[in-house]
Parts: structure tokens; C-alpha cells; sequence
């Protein structure tokens, strides 16, 4: 079955283990040498944030940008690999602190979607066609702070800015709930399916959908696959794992819920997500708690669980679901896909 899906990840998913309540504990690997480790991993496609690919982008002018980002593309190329995606990081610059397209402060408005044009160049230098927006400061850790309808009208335009200047390019909306925030503007695939709507370009705007961030919203990652399939709207997925409504942990595809991540592979199995290119991506972190030396296990272990799941999903008797599905025995619908998974 290998080889009928191609996989992605991110560099940023190769890290020292930093958290919140603490520093580095692995020794930070340099870009280059990250490259190298894809194709043995298994993987073809490299996702980037702007600055993965330009770093201190901030402080170099368009052409320096793009002649950078075609030394990276180069780079890609050299290695066998296409980058997916690029994504504005829109969430680290002081300019960002009370958002970046919806800050209440117009200057930060105007660099964001500066940042976003200049992110924009680098998506065409790296080849793809394919931006990913995740808007990880765009909500409030206070209702008051901000006027909820202006703030998806602000966001609205920026997606519209962004289609404007670069009229090659699709976005994938990344919904999630909280974190960094109490609350942000595009929560779940519904409201990214519904601003795109927003825009002068509809059929260009669609989602990427991360499992943990549908789980932090409580909702069903495949029925958000599912949703976004029926409009067409499925660009990207960021297959990981989520133990509950905690902060996002990003853990390695299916090492929490194996059945809901089998239900993930069934929906987009059944659907041939893949078949204009899209890619299965990860976006899995390495637990703390792992040495320097081993601290990779999760990305090939997350393709390699997708993979089996895909065993899985094929071999499953289609025709005892439709029976039972039929008679409405649900109870036995539910035994028949345990043992499946188990094995039995
Ligand atoms: C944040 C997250 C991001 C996006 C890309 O939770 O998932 O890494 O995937 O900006
Ligand atoms: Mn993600």
C-alpha cells in the first residue's frame, strides 16, 4: 500500500522539546541536516512557515527574501523533496501580541498583511502553490477586547489581500479552538469553509484540518474530514493525536484513540483524498522525555500507523457493515470494528 500516499511534515516537528514550564532538553538540528532525514523517514513534502524557509525575514527587503527562498528551493530539490505548503507566522513579533489581521491597532493590521505578501513571494520561489493560515492570536482572552463581527470581516479582507496579490495560490485554513487564546474567530472547519465564502475567490479558500485541534473543539475529526470532502474544501490534514480537552499536544498519529484515527484514514480512504496531489500531513511532536538520538521514532511511526490503518480500512468486510448496518444491529457494527482492530 505504501507509496499511494505521499506524507509531509514540518521541520518545527524535529525540536528540542522546549515547553512552557521549560527549556531545550535536545540540541537544536540544523535545517540542512533536517532535509537529509525526510526521504529516510519515509516522507516526499516539506511544510514551512514563512520563516522556516526565510529566517529573520522581518529584517531583510522582498529581493533578499526571495533570492533566500530559492537557495532553500534549490536546497529542496537536491534532496528529492517539493515543499507543501507555506504558512505566515503571524504570532511571534511584538506587532503580533494582540493579533495580527484583527489587532486593534491598525499599524499591526497593515504588517501583517505586509508579512503575508512577502510570505507569498516565498510560497512562488519555493514552488508550491499551496498556503496554509492557521490565525493563532486572531481571537480574545476577553470578549470585550475586540468586536467579534468586525474581526471576521478583518480576516475576510486579508484573505482577500492574499488572493489578490498571488492569484496562482489556494489557502488552507488550519481551524483550532484556544491556545494561545480563550477563544479564537475560526474555531472549526465550519467557520473556515464559511469565510471563504467571504471572499472574491470561494473555490480557493478551504482547510487544512489538524486532528488535536478538532479535538480541542470536541468535535469528530473524520466527520470534519467528511465535511470538508463534501465541499471540495479538504487541501491539507494535519494528522496527529490528543489525549482530551488539555493544551495542544500534537502526539504521534493514532498512539492515543486508534479508532478514531482508523475512522480518519476510512473517510479519506473512502473519498481518495490524494488524488490531485494533496498530501497526508503530520504535525506530531517528539514527547519531551525523548533522547536526542531517538527523537524522530514519532514521525515515522505516525506514517507507519497511517499506513497500516490503511490495511485496515481496506480489509474490513464491507459486505458484514452493510448487512449490519441494514438490521441496525449497531451493537454487533460496533464488535465487528474492534475485532477488526484487534486483529480477531
Ligand atoms: C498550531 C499549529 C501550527 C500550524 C501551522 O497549533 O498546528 O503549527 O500547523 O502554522
Ligand atoms: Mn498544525
Amino acid at each position: 500500500m505504501a507509496g499511494e500516499y505521499r506524507f509531509s511534515f514540518g521541520p518545527w516537528n524535529i525540536h528540542e522539546g522546549a515547553d512552557p514550564f521549560g527549556p531545550p532538553v535536545r540540541d537544536s538540528i540544523e535545517f540542512g541536516k533536517k532535509l537529509k532525514m525526510y526521504k529516510k523517514l519515509g516522507f516526499d513534502g516539506v511544510q514551512f512557515h514563512d520563516d522556516d524557509a526565510v529566517p529573520d525575514m522581518d529584517n531583510l527587503g522582498p529581493e533578499q527574501i526571495v533570492k533566500k527562498a530559492k537557495e532553500v528551493h534549490s536546497m529542496l530539490e537536491s534532496e528529492g523533496l517539493v515543499a507543501e505548503f507555506v504558512a505566515p507566522r503571524l504570532w511571534e513579533d511584538a506587532r503580533t501580541i494582540d493579533g495580527a489581521y484583527t489587532s486593534n491597532d491598525p499599524a499591526c493590521r497593515q504588517y501583517a498583511r505586509d508579512r503575508s505578501r512577502r510570505m507569498l513571494d516565498i510560497v512562488d520561489a519555493l514552488g508550491t502553490k499551496l498556503v496554509v493560515v492557521w490565525y493563532a492570536r486572531e481571537g480574545t482572552y476577553i470578549r470585550e477586547a475586540k468586536d467579534s463581527k468586525v474581526a471576521v470581516g478583518q480576516i475576510a479582507e486579508a484573505l482577500n489581500d492574499m488572493l489578490h496579490y498571488n492569484t496562482e495560490v489556494k489557502i488552507a485554513i488550519e481551524p483550532k479552538p484556544n491556545e494561545p487564546m480563550d477563544q479564537t474567530y475560526i474555531p472549526t472547519t465550519g467557520h473556515a469553509v464559511a469565510i471563504g465564502y467571504l471572499t472574491d475567490y470561494p473555490d480557493r479558500v478551504g482547510v487544512n484540518i489538524e486532528t488535536a485541534h478538532v479535538v480541542l473543539a470536541g468535535l469528530d475529526p473524520s466527520d470534519e474530514m467528511g465535511f470538508a470532502l463534501a465541499y471540495n474544501k479538504l487541501f491539507s490534514v494535519h494528522l496527529n493525536d490528543q489525549n482530551g480537552l488539555k493544551f495542544d499536544e500534537d502526539r504521534a498519529f493514532g498512539a492515543v484513540d486508534l479508532r478514531r484515527a482508523f475512522n480518519q484514514v476510512r473517510i479519506l480512504d473512502q473519498h481518495d483524498y490524494g488524488k490531485d496531489g494533496q498530501f497526508v500531513g503530520l504535525d506530531v511532536k517528539a514527547m519531551r522525555t525523548q533522547k536526542q538520538e531517538v527523537a524522530t521514532k514519532h514521525l515515522a511511526n505516525s506514517r507507519t500507523i497511517f499506513l497500516r490503518l490503511v490495511e485496515l480500512v481496506r480489509s474490513l468486510d464491507k459486505n458484514k457493515v452493510e448487512k449490519l448496518i441494514q438490521q441496525r444491529d449497531y451493537e454487533e457494527l460496533d464488535m465487528l470494528i474492534i475485532n477488526h482492530l484487534m486483529g480477531k
